[in-house]
This record gives structure tokens, C-alpha cells and sequence, in this order.
């Protein structure tokens, strides 16, 4: 009998091709081959307190969603709170950005106890329950509450740090301990793999069970890395489409002479847009050859505005790119494009193709699609050059980028430097290297991967 995906995460995308989010993408591409439901929050916020949500049913093609509003006091503290403000830094290595306050817990329990509720209104016997990311940590042990059986799996697509760095969350244990309800967990990488390992070991006293499980007040858990992929083939395709060739064309033309670097990013402390744009004004110090030559198209979509610290990033990346370009811009030429707001798919593409070089230079990043998708868009022929944080997910996997360590802003300028002087010879021969393992390792091998490893778990195993 074939089990049904039923894919968990916070937000249930509005299924538009231009939604941005790494998540969105690549679980799109899964649930599109597989079929199946996909639950979430609707994104709506409902001022007055709710007791138990209302479900929503929709249908796109053979993707069933079920969405479910918040209401102020759940978003504030699950979402903004304990997720956002601090969870997302704590795992991202940022425990100077990290907010606690201990009302959020609950407000986080309880928004995990919401999500396991409305999956016990639609689970069959059967059901494989995929669970997405750090805001739904607790949905495996409030199900096995309600007496569920099913094979339970999560998928963390942030990066995991090492156990010091995680034990300065507040209550970490009881966070941590709660990854036991799950059947599988699956991280980006082997790197993020190591540190869960070591965490179980030496916080929970977890024992290890052969390679890749842990043992732990009498449940198994197995832990595998999966780094997510996209569908190159689709992304490839976007480029045969008007929008993007349109776009592609423009760029071409305006920057006949010149040269164009690309970075697109959520606006997020994690991505070191800051330093990326001081590495820029380095570039143009060190080689005033470089200036008047290339200039960064920077898209910045913002969100978690609620954040007080996403509020700060905004308003240090204007000031930034505004004193680059008054400092550095000529009449002919600005260094620096920043666009904080989302285009289409299709122009994206379109850009990425028509690009000398991406700065994929986040701080640290669970995997990073964009550096994959830009890869893909490339002419092989004539291909641009990745430039890639050594932080990145990615780079576990991409090591035949320019890689490079983003606080270091001496060294930035001169990967870009690197890329804008790069021969087409060795531009080919590392884009050929690079794109045989995004295609090898694509959205479809990263889900197929993950489900399988799911389905050979034996479910509820008690020791
Ligand atoms: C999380 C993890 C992990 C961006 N701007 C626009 C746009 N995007 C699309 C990109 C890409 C996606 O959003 C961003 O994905 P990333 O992987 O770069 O980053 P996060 O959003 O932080 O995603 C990350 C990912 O989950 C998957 O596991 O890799 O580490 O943080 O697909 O193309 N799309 C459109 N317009 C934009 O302006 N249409």
C-alpha cells in the first residue's frame, strides 16, 4: 500500500511561482512529484484569541493544502518570539542576536500542539508526516501525546551548531530531548551532522546505535545528512521563457561594457549583506581599475520585520549602499543596484544568466539555493563564476567554488577581483565540475533520499 506525504511546515506557501524562500522552492519541486497534503499557517494573523484553529482546505493539481490562521498572541511569541528571535540566531550561531523570554516557550509549545491537533484530523493509518524546520521542533512529541504511530520525519534546513553554541539556549534539553519523537531527523550537512551528534552525546547522554542513529530513554532516532537540492532542469528551463529572456536581453545591452555581479538574498543577518557590500567599497579602494567596470546588482526581499533585529539590518544595508554609491558613483556608472523587494522567478534567471559573477557570501547558511540556481542558469560555454562562503551549506558540496571566508573583506575584493579577470577556460572547467553535482544531487534525489530514509524506519519503535 503507498503511504500519502503529509509535509509540515510553518508557512504553507500562496503556491505563485514568484514566492521567495528556500523552503517553498525545493518542497514545491518534492510534493509536485509525490502528491499528497501540505499543512501550515495561512499567513494570516486574527487579532482576537483563538482556542483551537479552523482549518481551510484547498487543491492545486495534486497538491491538497490545509492551512490554519494565528492569532497576535501565537505569532508574537511563537513566530517573531521563540522561532525568530530566538531559535533562528542561537542556530545560526548568533547568540548575541538571541531574545529570550520565557513566555515564548509556551506560545511555541502551544503552536506546535495546534499543528499535531489538525494532523490527527486528516493522518491515515499509513501516512509518512514530514515535519519542516526549527519552528515545529516539538510537533513529533505533542503527536505521540495524542497516541500517534505514524513514521515521523524532520527536516532542519538551517545549520546546526556546535553543542556549546546550542546549550546557550535556555531549556535546550527540553527542546533537544523532544527530537526523540521523531523517527529520522535529517541537516544539510555532514558538518551539521557531527555537531547534533556530539550535542546528543554529551547534554542528553544520548547512546550512540550503529552510524547513524542515537538511543535515549528507550527511543531510536536516526540522523543523516540530506543537502537539499534544486530542480536545475526547471530553473534551466525558466530561461527559454519572454520574461527572462527580456530581462536577460536589457542587461545585456546596458551592460555592454561593463559587467554585472549578482546576490540575492532574504534580508537576514545570516547572509552578511554588510560585510558583502564593505567587501564591494575594498574592491574599488584596492583596484580603481575595477571601478566603472562591474556593478552588484543586490536584491534584498525583506521579512520578520517584527524582529527588531531585521529592522537594524535594513537600515544598515541603505546606509551602507547609499555611501557606496556617493562615494564611489560616477556619472556614467553607480557601483551598487540594491532592490529590497522580490521579482519574478523568471527574472531572476534571466539576471543569473546574464551575470559575471554571484556573491554568495552568507555568514553562515543552512545550504543556500541561490548559489545552486545560479549554476544552473549559466551558458555552459561561456559560464559566470560562483563566489561562495565557506559557511555556506554549499560549499560541503561545491568546493570548486571561489571560496572564500565573508568576514575577511581584503579577501572578498579579491575573489571578485579573481572572478572578473577569470579566464573562460578555467570559468568552464569549474562550472562543469560544479553543476554535474547540483544535477546529480537535486531536489528530487534530496526528497526521494528523505522519504525512503523515512519509510525504512520501523514507526513508534519503543527499545
Ligand atoms: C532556508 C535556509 C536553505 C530569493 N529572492 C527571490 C527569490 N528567492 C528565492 C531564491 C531561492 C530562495 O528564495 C532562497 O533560498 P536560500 O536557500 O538561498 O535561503 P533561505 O530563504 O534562507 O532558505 C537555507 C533553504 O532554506 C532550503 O533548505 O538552503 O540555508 O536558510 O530559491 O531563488 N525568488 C523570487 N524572487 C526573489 O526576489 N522569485
Amino acid at each position: 500500500m503507498t503511504s500519502r506525504l503529509v509535509v509540515v511546515s510553518n508557512r504553507v506557501p500562496d503556491g505563485h511561482a514568484s514566492a521567495a524562500g528556500g523552503l517553498a522552492v525545493a518542497l514545491l519541486d518534492a510534493l509536485r512529484d509525490h502528491g499528497g497534503v501540505w499543512l501550515g499557517w495561512s499567513g494570516h494573523v486574527v487579532d482576537s484569541d483563538i482556542d483551537a484553529p479552523r482549518l481551510r482546505h484547498s487543491r492545486q493539481a495534486n497538491i491538497r493544502r490545509v492551512t490554519f490562521d494565528l492569532d497576535r498572541r501565537t505569532h508574537d511569541g511563537y513566530y517573531c518570539g521563540y522561532s525568530n528571535g530566538a531559535l533562528w540566531p542561537v542556530l545560526h550561531g548568533r547568540v548575541d542576536l538571541a531574545r529570550f523570554d520565557p513566555g515564548q516557550w509556551e506560545d511555541y509549545r502551544r503552536a506546535n500542539r495546534w499543528f499535531a491537533h489538525a494532523l490527527m484530523q486528516m493522518l491515515g493509518e499509513q501516512d509518512l508526516v514530514w515535519i519542516h524546520d526549527y519552528h515545529l521542533l516539538l510537533v513529533a512529541q505533542e503527536l505521540r501525546g495524542l497516541l500517534s504511530r505514524h513514521r515521523i520525519g524532520l527536516f532542519l534546513h538551517t545549520p546546526l551548531p556546535a553543542p556549546d553554541a546550542l546549550a546557550a539556549l535556555p531549556g535546550h534539553q527540553r527542546l533537544l530531548e523532544a527530537l526523540f519523537d521523531f523517527d529520522l531527523v535529517g541537516l544539510q550537512t555532514r558538518g551539521d551532522l557531527a555537531h547534533l551528534a556530539d550535542y546528543l552525546q554529551a547534554e542528553l547522554g544520548a547512546r550512540r546505535d550503529g552510524d547513524d542513529a542515537f538511543v535515549h530513554r528507550g527511543r531510536r532516532l536516526r540522523v543523516q545528512a540530506f543537502p537539499i537540492g534544486i530542480d536545475a532542469e526547471a530553473f534551466r528551463d525558466l530561461l527559454r521563457e519572454r520574461e527572462a529572456q527580456d530581462i536577460q536581453g536589457l542587461l545585456r545591452r546596458q551592460y555592454a561594457r561593463r559587467e554585472l555581479l549578482v546576490a540575492v538574498d532574504r534580508m537576514d543577518y545570516s547572509k552578511g549583506i554588510p560585510q558583502r557590500l564593505q567587501a564591494l567599497r575594498e574592491l574599488y579602494s584596492r583596484h580603481p581599475e575595477d571601478r566603472g567596470r562591474a556593478t552588484l546588482i543586490q536584491i534584498a526581499v525583506p521579512g520578520r520585520e517584527g524582529v527588531q533585529a531585521y529592522r537594524e539590518l535594513s537600515a544598515e544595508v541603505e546606509r551602507l549602499s547609499g555611501a557606496l554609491n556617493g562615494d564611489f558613483g560616477e556619472l556614467e556608472w553607480i557601483p551598487l543596484r540594491l532592490l529590497r523587494r522580490a521579482v519574478s522567478r523568471r527574472r531572476l534567471a534571466g539576471l543569473f544568466h546574464a551575470s559575471k559573477a554571484a556573491l554568495v557570501t552568507p555568514l553562515r547558511d543552512g545550504m543556500n539555493l541561490v548559489a545552486k540556481e545560479y549554476l544552473a542558469a549559466q551558458d555552459r560555454q561561456d559560464p559566470g563564476v560562483l563566489i561562495l562562503s565557506r559557511f555556506a551549506g554549499a560549499a560541503e558540496q561545491l568546493g570548486g567554488a571561489v571560496l572564500v571566508n565573508p568576514y575577511d573583506v581584503e579577501g572578498v575584493a579579491e575573489a571578485i577581483h579573481q572572478a572578473l579577470h577569470m579566464s573562460r577556460e578555467q570559468r568552464c572547467e569549474r562550472h562543469r565540475e560544479l553543476i554535474a553535482c547540483v544535477e546529480q544531487h537535486d531536489a528530487r534525489w534530496w526528497s526521494r533520499s528523505f522519504v525512503a530514509a523515512l519509510q525504512g524506519c520501523k514507526p513508534g519503535l519503543q527499545e
